[in-house]
């Protein structure tokens, strides 16, 4: 069985399910209904858009077990993310209703075309770190060896440093 930590953003509604946040939780009943079972959810969280769009995300993180590889989640999700009306193309980081990111993998670094596991930038992003650490603040990051709540401590106090300030 693999584990992974799946992060979870929309920020547009949906005709049937509604909210952004509704649209989280319709896709973690999907996930369940395709056999990925849920085992930990994070409370959804609103945060300001990183990128170009103008519209606030409902944010989120799930810990999820499966037999499947990597590259086979990757295509479930991405099968998820079309079934939930998103379409491939269009402005990068422009809005969605669904998008789905595998953050980490229990089996430790992947990296092929189209997929790299440790997602590249979730080390910088309060809104993957916040619900992450909420739930598994124990697992490692594999490349940097901290834990998913001290990436997330080191955020905020990066975040809290006055403009021009130097770490030491
Ligand atoms: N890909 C490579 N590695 C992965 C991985 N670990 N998980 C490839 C998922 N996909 C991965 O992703 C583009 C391609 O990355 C995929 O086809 C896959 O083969 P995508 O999800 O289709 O498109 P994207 O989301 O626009 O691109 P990207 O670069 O993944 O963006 P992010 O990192 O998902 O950021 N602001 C707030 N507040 N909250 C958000 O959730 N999200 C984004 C998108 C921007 N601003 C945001 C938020
Ligand atoms: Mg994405």
């Amino acid at each position: 069985m693999n584990s992974y930590l799946i992060a979870l953003g929309s920020n547009m509604r949906h005709h049937r399910f509604g909210s952004p946040e509704r649209v989280l939780q319709a896709a973690l009943d999907e996930l369940d209904k395709r056999g990925i079972k849920v085992m930990h959810t994070a409370r959804p969280i609103r945060s300001a858009p990183l990128g170009p769009s103008l519209r606030r995300y409902a944010n989120s993180a799930a810990v999820v077990k499966c037999k499947l590889d990597p590259d086979e989640l990757l295509d479930e999700l991405k099968a998820i993310e079309r079934a939930f009306g998103r379409r491939s193309g269009g402005q990068r980081w422009g809005s969605r209703v669904l998008d789905l990111d595998i953050v980490l993998w229990s089996g430790g670094a992947w990296s092929a075309p189209g997929l790299t596991v440790p997602h590249m930038a979730f080390r910088e992003r309060r809104f993957v770190l916040g619900p992450a650490a909420e739930i598994a603040g124990d697992w490692r990051d594999p490349l940097t060896g901290l834990t998913l709540r001290q990436l997330n401590r080191r955020r905020i106090r990066l975040e809290s440093q006055p403009i021009g300030a130097c770490p030491t």
